[in-house]
């Protein structure tokens, strides 16, 4: 092989035209670039590409708000998910100032002024919360044209409105008396019978989306009036029909039903992920069985339950992530032979329930061997579980890191909600659930500074990181169904310190929306508790923090956790609605000029977010009573077991 000789000095000189008459054409340019480029020695070459990496990292440093703005954009074409309307404006429930005086709508060309609401200081309901009002959009034109062609224009408040409802906001700015907060700035009693309603409204509006653009597949994009297919079954449409059945939405629920009776197959040659199948559609369709005792249901949970075991054909009998439920055929992901620990362990409360329904053993049988086994293996720390197990040997892979974050959370859910399923008598799992719980005490509980928060970080082979998934978030609601059922009282005060956590993860972020991850600061002279970083700053429309606020507000009654919900709710309302029907996931919680829509809808925005709120605003203790049912991790009650004895 040919090698340059080396030359110890630096010369940037390119080499002269060859022959060949010069023309303009592209394909002349690129040739005679790359030819140039070509006969620069390597040292030259290296230098160049030097300079140009320090020039753009210089760039990067110099305009943070446009790699900001960048990377908020890049992330909405990568994952194109969901978006926001003008509603009616619904003022916030933070009560000051008491009567809310908003500005006019921005002049298009307006300069941008702030788009911060200064350091997240500890926030509560009794303090001002900025909001989008009191920013001015500079590029408010151009984002239009971007994001909203199709869809009118994105509004001052940050949401995706119709051109010809822009005037909506102000009319509802006239209709004081219709707000909910009262003179003392507290949530009116009587507005707060509405609330209910509001959730009502909300899901019809959702509903009204995916019925007109989505009807029949997995999940709405609202801007542009589409639709994805992930495992193409009809996704949403399955997750929200327990949520229509007890938001008493029936005739919603009924077409709904028309399509599952008439068009649902699963004789599909589809791969579907054991986990997400079994929590979304088998859990959903088992609810829903249980709610109505229509046998369509249950004969559409045992098709999909019997289509999904070929899962469990493994060496360890740890089951596969992915089964095609058309050729019975199942395997891992591609790139590995490990399953994820909260997958294979969040799917017992679904095969357990089919098998008590149906009388086959198997179901519960296959799901039993996986606890067994889970609960014999080294690799724990402190009843703390790693976050992958392999399907060849049934042991736990990339060790020594533990959260109660993503791959983790649910084994943990899991144990408590099957021995409360079971009728309280499975010894086994509520020592494994007790004991990862003094896990999560000992090794993963910290406060943030400066004002103390409670928080559940992550450890890595012994290093300590005040990382917090918003999906931690279900912790405060499952430690307060335990405490409920006789477990510690200490885990109702850790409960409810997490709670506030959650909460001001949204009351921080200048939309009153939760980032999917934070970071506590934990040093003394912090200024402020949390920090978000630039790759974590969307939100999906996750149910976790509503989930336990409704778990706490049940056990509790304290009005508060009522009020956070009711914020939370106005806030997506303000934020993520779609004009045209949906609502939206976003890319930039931190920005309420433009929180960048990300074009989707997910189905657990139906199945778990909507119900929790509507069982949180209920008043009605009854409607599906923590004594008789247990809610799987999509928010799909499943009745807690008669007692045999
Ligand atoms: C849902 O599918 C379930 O709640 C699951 O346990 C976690 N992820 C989503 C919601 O965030």
């Amino acid at each position: 092989m040919h090698t340059p000789p080396r030359q110890d000095y630096v010369s940037i000189s390119f080499a002269g035209q060859r022959s060949g008459s010069y023309n303009n054409s592209k394909q002349w340019r690129r040739q005679s670039c790359w030819r140039k480029w070509k006969q620069l020695s390597r040292l030259q070459r290296s230098l160049i590409l030097f300079i140009l990496v320090l020039l753009f990292i210089c760039g990067i440093a110099t305009y943070p708000t446009v790699t900001e703005h960048l990377s908020g954009l890049t992330e909405g074409e990568q994952h194109t998910e969901s978006n926001s309307v003008l509603r009616p404006v619904v003022p916030h429930v933070l009560p000051e100032p008491l009567k809310q005086v908003r500005p006019p709508l921005p002049e298009p060309t307006s300069k941008k002024l702030s788009n911060r609401r200064g350091p997240p200081f500890l926030q509560n309901r009794l303090q001002k919360k900025g909001n989008a009002s009191d920013t001015v959009v500079e590029d408010k034109a151009a984002d239009t044209k971007k994001e909203g062609e199709d869809n009118g224009v994105i509004s001052w408040r940050g949401a995706v409105i119709d051109t010809d409802q822009a005037t909506e906001g102000t009319k509802d700015e006239q209709n004081s008396e219709d707000s909910p907060v009262d003179q003392k700035g507290k949530p009116s009693k009587e507005s707060e019978a509405n609330w209910p309603e509001a959730v009502r409204e909300s899901f019809r509006h959702a509903w009204k989306g995916y019925k007109d653009f989505a009807w029949g597949h997995d999940e709405l994009r609202p801007l542009s009036k589409s639709y994805s297919e992930w495992f193409g079954l009809g996704l949403t449409l399955i997750d929200a029909l327990d949520t229509m059945w007890i938001l008493g939405l029936k005739e919603e629920f009924e077409e709904a039903k028309a399509w599952v009776a008439t068009e649902l197959t699963f004789n599909k040659n589809v791969d579907v992920n054991l986990f997400e199948s079994t929590i979304r559609i088998l859990g959903g369709l088992l609810s829903t069985y249980s709610l109505t005792g229509d046998s369509l249901f249950l004969d559409k949970a045992k098709d999909i339950g019997s289509r999904l075991m070929p899962a469990f054909n493994t060496p360890s009998k740890i089951p596969y992530s992915d089964v095609n439920i058309g050729k019975g055929t199942a395997h891992p992901p591609r790139w590995t032979s490990d399953s994820t620990v909260a997958e294979v362990t969040s799917i017992q409360l679904e095969f357990r329930e089919l098998s008590r329904l149906t009388q086959e053993p198997q179901y519960q049988a296959a799901v039993a061997e996986v606890m067994k086994q889970v609960h014999k293996l080294d690799g724990k720390l402190d009843g703390l579980v790693p976050m992958f197990i392999n399907t060849n040997s049934g042991q736990f892979t990339h060790q020594g890191i533990y959260t109660l974050g993503a791959r983790a959370d649910s084994y943990y859910e899991y144990l408590l909600k099957q021995w409360i399923q079971g009728g309280k008598k499975e010894d086994q799992l509520l020592e494994d659930y007790l004991q990862a719980i003094e896990g999560v005490k000992r090794n993963l509980l910290q406060k943030s500074s400066p004002n103390g928060l409670t928080f559940v970080g992550e450890l890595s082979h012994g290093q300590f990181s005040p990382k917090m998934d918003h999906l931690v978030c279900f912790l405060p609601g499952t430690l307060a169904l335990g405490a409920h059922n006789g477990l510690p009282d200490d885990h109702m005060d850790l409960a409810k310190q997490l709670m506030e956590t959650c909460y001001q993860m949204y009351v921080q972020m200048e939309t009153g929306l939760s980032p999917e991850i934070v970071h506590f600061n934990m040093h003394e002279g912090s200024t402020r508790d949390i920090e978000v970083k630039l790759a974590d700053r969307h939100n999906l429309l996750r149910p976790e923090t509503v989930e336990s606020l409704f778990y706490l507000y049940r056990f509790t009654k304290d009005q508060k956790y009522r009020d956070w919900g009711y914020e939370i709710l106005q806030n997506f309302n303000k934020y993520t609605k779609v004009s045209s029907g949906g609502y939206t996931s976003i890319n930039n919680v931190r920005d309420p000029d433009y929180p960048s829509p990300r074009d989707k809808m997910e189905s657990f925005f139906l199945g778990e977010t909507l119900k929790y709120l509507y069982l949180l605003f209920s008043d009605d203790p009854n409607l599906i009573s923590l004594d008789q049912y247990v809610f799987n991790t999509e928010a799909h009650p499943l009745p807690i077991w008669p007692s045999t004895v």
